[in-house]
């Protein structure tokens, strides 16, 4: 059920105003239960929009390559575009919202441009669910391209990747280390390398150490195989608005590699059926097991199993009669 106050909200939101579209925002960060029933509205209006990742190390640009992507983009007037920047909460990057702001700020006027900044990851380091559902509220408010920045930092570009349809990698000419330490999950993810900051020397070291990385495990390349798409390492210079041409049409022309084969639609619905298990997961877990010691309707038996000295295994499979021979009785 969506009440008056929510009916209001939606109506405000489906004019595409701005105000409308930052509240429901705000429902998604804080948890707000009223979220889901809105969420649900919204659910329908989605998938039209490309998203696309941008990740990578700690101060290679992102921000920077995001506010050029927008400038060219919108210079193209190429429809609403929405950014989703996921602050790192980490410690080398204090301060990174107001950074993030700045660093876009060309486009802070454009009513056709919906920037937000929002606080980091989830206890787990992954992409926490607001930021995916922030995504979602911008593709409902009719953005043709949703950009997500994330810092790389281990599991997250696997994240990202699974959320967006396009992952670009932006890596710069200092962060070497960064890429040994990556490589692999980068090699797998990318379908775009931008290497940012070309004005400064070693970019071009940098690009050829990553196309003969490419050359070399070409066998990661999992899911591009079956794509059959070579991810392009492109050089630019955010400073300078330089070859972001060629980063913004390597992205498009990923997108329409992935209609031609019939990919869009396809990862939108196992999305979705990804969405709809995580929430399963969580509710039934809830329910059952709490969030404490012996919380939830099974943990009290849970804690008398291990008291018992109980296999896991035995355990777990009774635990799971018991909700099974439950939802029998119903
Ligand atoms: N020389 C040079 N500096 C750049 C370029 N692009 C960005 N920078 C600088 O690099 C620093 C980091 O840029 P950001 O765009 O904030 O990088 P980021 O990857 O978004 O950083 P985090 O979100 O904090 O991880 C800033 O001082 C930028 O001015 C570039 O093309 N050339
Ligand atoms: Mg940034």
């Amino acid at each position: 059920m969506v009440e008056r106050a929510e009916g209001d909200l939606l109506e405000r939101f489906a004019r595409g105003e701005r105000t409308a579209c930052a509240r429901l925002i705000t429902l998604a960060e804080a948890r707000d239960p009223r979220f889901a029933a809105l969420y649900d509205r919204l659910a329908a209006r989605t998938g039209h929009a490309h998203r696309v990742g941008l990740t990578g190390p700690p101060g290679a640009g992102k921000s920077s390559v995001v506010d050029q992507l927008l400038r060219h983009w919108r210079e193209a007037d190429l429809g609403k575009i929405g950014v989703v920047a996921v602050d790192p909460s980490s410690p080398f990057s204090g301060g990174a919202l107001l950074g993030d702001r700045v660093r876009m700020s060309s486009r802070l006027g454009d009513p056709q441009v919906f920037i937000r900044s929002m606080a980091s990851r989830d206890a787990h380091g992954g992409l926490a669910h607001a930021s995916v559902e922030a995504c979602d509220v911008l593709d409902a408010w009719g953005a043709e391209r949703v950009l997500l920045e994330t810092v790389g930092v281990g599991q997250v570009e696997y994240e990202v990747s699974r959320v967006c349809d396009t992952t670009v990698v932006v890596l710069h000419p200092g962060s070497g280390d960064s890429v040994q330490a990556m490589k692999a999950g980068l090699l797998e993810l990318a379908h775009v390398f931008a290497i940012n900051k070309d004005d400064q020397p070693g970019g071009e070291r940098l690009a050829a150490d990553l196309e003969e990385m490419l050359e070399l495990r070409s066998d990661l390349v999992r899911e591009r195989a079956l794509l059959g798409w070579k991810p392009p390492v492109l050089r630019v210079s955010a400073r300078e608005g330089r070859g972001i041409d060629a980063l913004a049409n390597a992205i498009d022309a990923h997108r329409r590699e992935l209609e031609r084969q019939g990919a869009f639609a396809e990862v939108r619905r196992e999305r979705r059926a990804a969405h709809v298990r995580a929430l399963v997961e969580a509710t039934l877990h809830a329910r059952f097991f709490g969030s404490g010691r012996g919380a939830g309707e099974l943990g009290e038996e849970l804690e008398r199993g291990l008291d018992a000295g109980e296999g896991p295994y035995a355990l777990a499979a009774r635990l799971c009669a018991r909700i099974s021979g439950e939802e029998q009785q119903r």
